[in-house]
């Protein structure tokens, strides 16, 4: 395994203030403190890419690393960090929502869910965002050098019963920073789904798009993945 070609690139703190780019997004969403910057650093071999850090509710913008001029890993704000406004964590929720309904480079999101702990709502909330928005997602639960081995499994069950009607989940996914789990799987289903991404980019460019065709062929995606 050696490591990737990866560096920040930008931040963005609203809509208007998103790069251009023409690489497809592989976005990184969930609670704060989760392990997003960590399992994106673990992605791509290097320490210091994104910030890691003990105090939960560090990364306050959307961050942008292009790797390897192929793929964009995007870092989002943590959902329900304590200790900032009601107000300031709405702003960051609705960025974050808008983001994921509306960028057009998006190729794939990873759900990060604490494998310790039931799904909370918020992790629930964004499954649903998913599913109502028809883009293709993984579910992705972290720290599992913390559970036991049968634990873990039962939990992974969990998820995987949770999301057996959903039509947009790729795969859920046991992953730990600290034992490597979990690192070569998901690689797997983002070289997959940038590549289908980029796929239809092109068929599109051909065929003119209309909202039926465009979901109807992000629906075959899912239909031909492997479960
Ligand atoms: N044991 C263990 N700890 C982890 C793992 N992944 C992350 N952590 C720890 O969890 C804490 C938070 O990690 P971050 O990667 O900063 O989490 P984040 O989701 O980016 O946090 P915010 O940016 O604040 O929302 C850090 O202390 C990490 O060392 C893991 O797989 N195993
Ligand atoms: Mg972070």
């Amino acid at each position: 395994m050696k490591q990737l070609k990866a560096a920040f690139w930008r931040g963005a703190v609203s809509m208007e203030t998103l790069p251009e780019h023409p690489f497809p997004e592989i976005a990184f969403v969930g609670r704060s403190n989760v392990g997003k910057s960590s399992l994106l650093n673990s992605l791509v071999l290097l320490k210091n890419l994104a910030h890691v850090s003990q105090t939960p509710g560090k990364t306050q913008q959307i961050n942008f690393y292009p790797i390897e001029s192929k793929w964009m890993f995007v870092d989002l704000p943590g959902y329900g960090y304590a200790k900032v406004s009601r107000e300031e964590r709405e702003k960051w929720q609705n960025f974050n929502n808008s983001f994921l309904l509306k960028s057009p480079q998006l190729a794939l999101v990873c759900i990060l869910v604490d494998s310790r702990h039931d799904p909370m709502p918020s992790d629930l909330a964004l499954i649903e965002l998913m599913e109502n928005a028809q883009r293709p997602y993984v579910v992705v639960l972290t720290k599992t050098d913390k559970l036991k081995p049968t634990v873990m499994n039962e939990r992974h069950e969990q998820l995987k019963q949770l999301v057996q009607y959903c039509n947009f989940c790729v795969d859920v996914l046991p992953y730990s920073v600290e034992v490597r789990r979990g690192r070569d799987e998901l690689w797997g289903v983002i070289k997959r789904l940038a590549a289908q991404f980029s796929e239809r980019i092109s068929q599109n460019t051909n065929t003119e798009p209309t909202a039926e065709n465009s979901n109807d062929s992000i629906r075959a995606t899912q239909m031909n993945g492997e479960r």
